[in-house]
């Protein structure tokens, strides 16, 4: 039984998990960088422990400082939040060698699935929708040449220690493929230590969405439903929604399903997600599993009424599932607008700084997840989330006009936010009748198309 957990992460997730466990009445403990000692969330723990200086790699990156944290304060798990060392496989068993819960996937899981050429294998294995890709991974030119001359240009090199979108090139003809094959090894190499690529065909124009699942220590594995995330730019979701406008309910529950039997198949258990890109025809294709608690989790907790992170923390206690599929709901319409600390006018420039007057918006429908308040000061070494402003209606019409009502109470001042680029979203035509796919915001309020793999 886990009675003490150790939140190894900070701001909104850490307030997010800290809270779970007061609602569990676990005691909890929250471990702390020097540039983040006035985090108004470490009051919120029974003890809050410094790990070192600002730099993550000097902090919530320092897996022996957080075990030490932990033996020290008698935690028996950790919770990891998402980022930092949450997907991890060798952190995850570090945790297990010195008898600590890890509240997330076992490492093995997190192994097999966090290499995205094996995930694929296992995919097809389940009889779930790959894209049209090579047999694994590929070793020369020639090879990928015979690839492309097999399934026509446009192909895509990924990484295959890569996800999220990092390392991955676009080829249109035999020369970029060879230069993007070269280009695509070496950048792997460096960024992952592991220089193996793959190729699949270039879906154009995709929706992203991805599907909720939890799966328990017991083999039982059930879906919470879909989450439409095309609303991104260069890989960072603005806005995420469910259900999925637009999506017929037989491609939902093939795509529900699918999820089901690909995580059953890898025997995963915790909180998690799978990735699939769906084309034009709704058509869709199996990319990646993201083996943590996800930042845009509270839109399904919104649509089912279940809480993620306290059944993580059941699941990772030993505990079954206390619901069965049938049990599972998708409620109405939820929709969550990331706000960020960057100027959205000016290339997303992260905007750290002090917050002068922050009045959130509330009422109705409203769910505001934040560690922010008047006088916080964002420090600079992190990613730039200030807050999470969701809405739950019945209707996606009726979440769009609360949505438009809470975007326009929420005030904050002294740092830039991404506010105003939401309530552009909110007001445009194509965003209101749910056309949404992954190049919708460089297209529509940047006048071009994102490149892939150049950032
Ligand atoms: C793709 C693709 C088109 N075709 N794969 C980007 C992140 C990584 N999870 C996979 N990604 C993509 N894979 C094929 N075969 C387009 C993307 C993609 C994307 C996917 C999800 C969300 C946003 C995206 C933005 C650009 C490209």
């Amino acid at each position: 039984m886990i009675q003490r957990v150790l939140v190894a992460n900070r701001g909104e997730i850490a307030l997010r998990v800290i809270r779970a466990c007061r609602d569990l009445n676990l005691s909890v403990v929250v471990v702390y960088s020097t540039a983040d000692r006035d985090g108004p969330w470490l009051k919120q723990a029974d003890e809050a422990i410094c790990i070192g200086q600002g730099p993550a790699t000097e902090s919530y990156l320092r897996r022996e400082r957080i075990i030490a944290a932990a033996e020290i304060t008698g935690a028996d798990a950790i919770h990891p939040g998402y980022g930092f060392l949450s997907e991890n496989a060798d952190f995850a068993e570090i945790c297990r060698e010195c008898n600590i819960e890890f509240i997330g996937p076992s490492h093995e899981a997190m192994k097999r699935l966090g290499n995205k050429n094996q995930a694929r294998g296992l995919a097809m294995k389940a009889n779930v929708p790959v894209v049209p890709g090579t047999e694994g991974l590929i070793e020369s030119e020639e090879a990928a040449l015979k690839f492309a001359r097999f399934a026509g240009y446009p192909v895509l090199i990924k990484a295959a220690a890569g996800g999220g979108g990092r390392g991955m090139r676009v080829a249109h003809n035999d020369a970029s493929l060879i230069s993007g094959f070269q280009t695509a090894k070496q950048e792997a190499l460096a960024a992952f230590k592991d220089g193996s690529v793959y190729i699949e065909k270039y879906i154009e124009k995709p929706r992203h969405i991805e599907v909720q699942i939890l799966g328990d220590r017991h083999g039982n594995v059930v879906h919470l439903y879909e989450r439409e995330c095309s609303m991104q730019r260069r890989h960072q979701k603005l806005v995420e929604e469910s259900p999925a406008p637009n999506l017929p309910s037989k491609v939902r529950d093939r795509i529900c399903d699918a999820a089901v039997r690909l995580v059953k198949s890898a025997g995963y258990y915790s909180a998690g997600t799978c990735e699939f890109l769906v084309d034009k025809d709704n058509n869709f294709y199996f990319i990646e599993v993201n083996a943590r608690i996800q930042v845009e989790h509270p839109v399904t907790e919104l649509v089912t009424g279940i809480d993620l992170v306290r059944e993580q923390i059941r699941i990772a206690s030993g505990e079954k599932l206390s619901f069965r599929q049938s049990d599972i709901q998708q409620r109405g319409s939820a929709i969550e607008c990331r706000i960020n600390a960057e100027d959205p006018d000016n290339n997303f420039q992260p905007c750290p700084g002090l917050i002068q007057k922050w009045i959130p918006a509330g009422g109705p429908g409203i769910r505001l997840d934040t560690h922010a308040c008047s006088g916080y000061r964002i420090p600079p070494n992190y990613d730039s989330l200030v807050a999470k402003l969701l809405v739950h209606q019945p209707t996606r019409d009726d979440a769009i006009k609360v949505m438009r009502r809470a975007l326009g109470e929420f005030t904050v001042e002294g740092i830039k936010t991404t506010i105003p680029i939401h309530q552009k979203i909110f007001n445009t035509p194509a965003f209101i009748e749910g056309m949404v796919d992954t190049t919708f915001i460089e297209r529509v309020f940047y006048g071009h198309a994102a490149k892939l793999g150049k950032e």
